[in-house]
């Protein structure tokens, strides 16, 4: 279309390229096929629409659509129930929609397929609200600094893991070279600290309420000075307030090393303790006594904000440790904890 013609043809174009970027950004994951139409029959037509907007009319009502026919130059949808048959068409293009996965989804919400090949649905209001979010809307996204939208906070930087396990997870702590203090206040672990790129607590309440946006899944990975790794997951996880003392909830425990958060001296249902706040089971302050700031019970069986000892070390369960792999005497390198939305 030339673009230097009258105010409305304009104004056409602008209506086209908004289309075009928002088509860019969100559905390219849609099976489009360009200069072809469905014969039909066509059940509805909508006109002066953008594409993105097309398959939502379509998704809308899906007894009625099994796809839509899209002519662009006239900004033209058409709602078509049989796609058996089609035909060719230069200024069409055509995009089946006849997924029955997608019939769940509500027409603000925009249907994606994933990675895995299952469909799911997204919503559509440019808030990412986490990395599950990002990644159902761009699968291939990279792992790295991504802004997301959450309750309370509004927009907040956090880091992503796109690549671990299907990728989608919002990392929540990481220690991989022992360059930040993990000994830290109640309001430091309330708030957060430290470098998003190494090492870092999110902070209890971002964490908190992350968590209250739906059901999330819980993964940790560790990583020892001979490359070896070991990983644990819980299919559930749940943070209280702060007025509950951030008592964590998990259940659902996998993974290839023995379980340390439901059974032995299990962090589940347990408060968060810091040096300042001794909310644990322990006659003594477990982040005094082990130097951290975690849900202690009395004490811990795994201690992923412990002190930085790299590795075998004569001190007893003060290091990075985690008892059913490496024992209270051996200190890990590596170790990330991070949730992803589970629906
Ligand atoms: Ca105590």
């Amino acid at each position: 279309m030339d673009c230097s013609t009258s105010k409305f043809e304009r104004l056409y174009c602008i209506v086209l390229l908004l289309n075009v970027v928002f088509w860019g950004e969100g559905c390219t994951d849609y099976n489009a096929i360009y200069g072809e139409r469905y014969i039909g029959p066509v059940v509805s037509m909508v006109t002066m629409v953008g594409l993105q907007q097309c398959v939502k009319e379509c998704l809308a009502r899906p007894a009625d659509c099994g796809g839509v026919n899209y002519r662009k130059t006239h900004f033209l949808c058409e709602i078509v129930r049989e796609i058996n048959q089609t035909e060719p068409a230069s200024e069409y293009v055509r995009i089946p929609l006849d997924d029955s996965e997608c019939i769940s989804c509500l027409p603000v919400e925009k249907c994606v397929r994933l990675s895995s090949n299952q469909t799911h649905c997204a919503r559509d209001d440019n808030e990412q609200n986490d990395c599950t979010a990002i990644y159902r809307i761009s699968p291939s996204s990279p792992s790295g600094l991504y802004q997301i939208k959450m309750p309370v906070f509004g927009f907040v930087r956090v880091f992503c893991e796109m690549e671990t396990d299907g990728g989608g997870w919002t990392v929540f702590q990481r220690r991989m070279d022992g360059s930040e203090d993990f000994y830290r206040t109640w309001t430091e672990y309330k708030d957060g600290f430290g470098n998003l790129t190494s090492e870092f607590w999110l902070g209890n309440d971002k964490l908190h309420y992350l968590l209250s946006q739906g059901p999330y899944e819980f993964r940790m990975d560790m990583g020892d000075f001979n490359n070896q790794t070991r990983y644990v997951k819980y299919t559930s996880i749940t943070l209280g307030n702060e007025a509950s003392k951030y008592v964590i909830s998990l259940s659902g425990f996998s993974g290839n090393v023995g379980d340390c958060f439901t059974s032995g001296q299990p962090i589940n249902n347990m408060k968060f303790t810091t040096k300042d706040q001794d909310n644990d089971a322990y006659p003594e302050n477990c982040a005094v006594k082990y130097p951290s700031g975690w849900w202690h019970n009395s004490c811990h069986c795994a201690n992923p904000n412990g002190l930085y000892l790299a590795g075998e070390t004569a001190v007893y369960a003060e290091g990075i440790m985690y008892k059913p792999w490496l024992t209270e005497y051996y200190s890990l390198k590596t170790i990330q904890l991070m949730v992803r939305r589970v629906v």
